[in-house]
């Protein structure tokens, strides 16, 4: 049994290796990264099966990147190789804020040429929840339709749908960004956004009125992420609230988003049947506060490691920190 599927565009990541801006540094890193990956390797670190499905080039960054995660025990069997498209890079500068600024190569990728002509029947064999992110939608019309589609094969296999919008306004523009997150949302059923980003689709409100805005589009549960507040959880029940974990020392916030996500997900993942369990008041109540903590748990330990999925946990070491053991 494969725990998640999740599609998405990885790219190789460098990054200055001493901090300084990449404009005068001499020497990068190299890691891979992409929103969907570093939810998998963080998921197949807590334990869980993980396939992960995209397409890089035929190139030597398309091979790292395989190896990579691969070397994390992510299920790379179905991704596509293709021979004259490039597997996508991305810097990230550490000079001016506390948020690295990104530079994107990516027009072109291997990746955002994927179209819904490439979802086949085994991407969704033998599994029961689907993850997908507003990021890959954002590369292309094709890849866009793709995520769709794929959102809709998996609705008609029953299974459940995580979507974290991971919305990059440097993708896209504001109008094609809300018109597709906006199309993405009704057919999710848990939903994971940022105040920020509920702010840019539907204007400045309060948390409980996104809370019921976004459960009225269709998502069962909504949660919600408020950065060093913590996190909210919305089902038409119930509201619950989870402060944020106190990080002295921020290195690096990109991947935060993905952290929450696979801490979230870690838990919810364990529910037999999560449509019916949300009707179980008591015992979905702690299950979700559960889901809350281990999520601004794991974000909060990702930003304190340079690159986005390397300060994950493994299963052994989050038990330890959650038993209040240093590990
Ligand atoms: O959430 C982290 C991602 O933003 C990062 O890994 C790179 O996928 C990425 C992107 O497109 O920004």
């Amino acid at each position: 049994m494969v725990d998640v599927v999740t599609i998405g565009e990885s790219m190789i990541l460098f990054q200055s290796l001493n901090d300084s801006s990449i404009q005068y540094s001499p020497l990068f890193t190299k890691s891979v990264a992409g929103a969907e990956s570093n939810v998998a390797i963080g998921l197949t670190r807590l334990g869980k099966k993980v396939r992960w499905i995209s397409k890089v080039g035929d190139d030597a960054f398309g091979k790292y990147l395989l190896a990579t995660l691969a070397g994390e025990q992510v299920d790379v069997s179905n991704c596509i190789i293709a021979d004259n498209e490039p597997t996508a890079i991305y810097f990230k500068d550490f000079k001016a804020s506390q948020d690295p600024i990104v530079y994107y190569y990516r027009k072109g990728s291997a990746a955002s040429k994927l179209n819904k002509n490439d979802i086949q029947p085994e991407w969704f064999h033998n599994t029961r929840h689907l993850h997908v992110t507003g990021i890959t939608p954002a590369l292309s019309n094709d890849s866009a339709e793709m995520i769709i589609e794929a959102m809709k094969v998996a609705k008609r296999n029953h299974m459940t749908i995580s979507f974290d919008p991971n919305i990059r306004r440097k993708l896209w523009t504001e109008e094609e960004a809300k018109s597709t997150i906006q199309k993405m949302i009704p057919l999710c059923d848990i939903f994971m956004p940022g105040l920020e980003e509920c702010e840019f689709l539907f204007g400045k409100k309060s948390t409980d009125e996104y809370g019921e805005l976004l459960l009225n589009m269709g998502p069962r549960l909504i949660l919600l992420k408020c950065g060093a507040d913590g996190a909210m959880a919305y089902t038409s029940e119930y509201m619950i609230h989870k402060k944020g974990v106190f990080v002295e020392n921020i290195v690096d916030t990109v991947g935060a988003g993905d952290a929450f996500a696979t801490g979230s997900l870690s838990i919810i993942l364990d529910l037999q049947n999560i449509d019916m369990e949300l009707n179980n008041t008591t015992k979905i109540k702690s299950v979700i506060a559960n889901a809350l903590e281990r999520g601004n748990r794991l974000g909060a330990l990702a930003i304190q490691f340079k690159g986005d999925w390397e300060g994950l946990p493994t299963l052994n070491e989050l038990t330890a920190i959650e038993h209040g053991e240093s590990v």
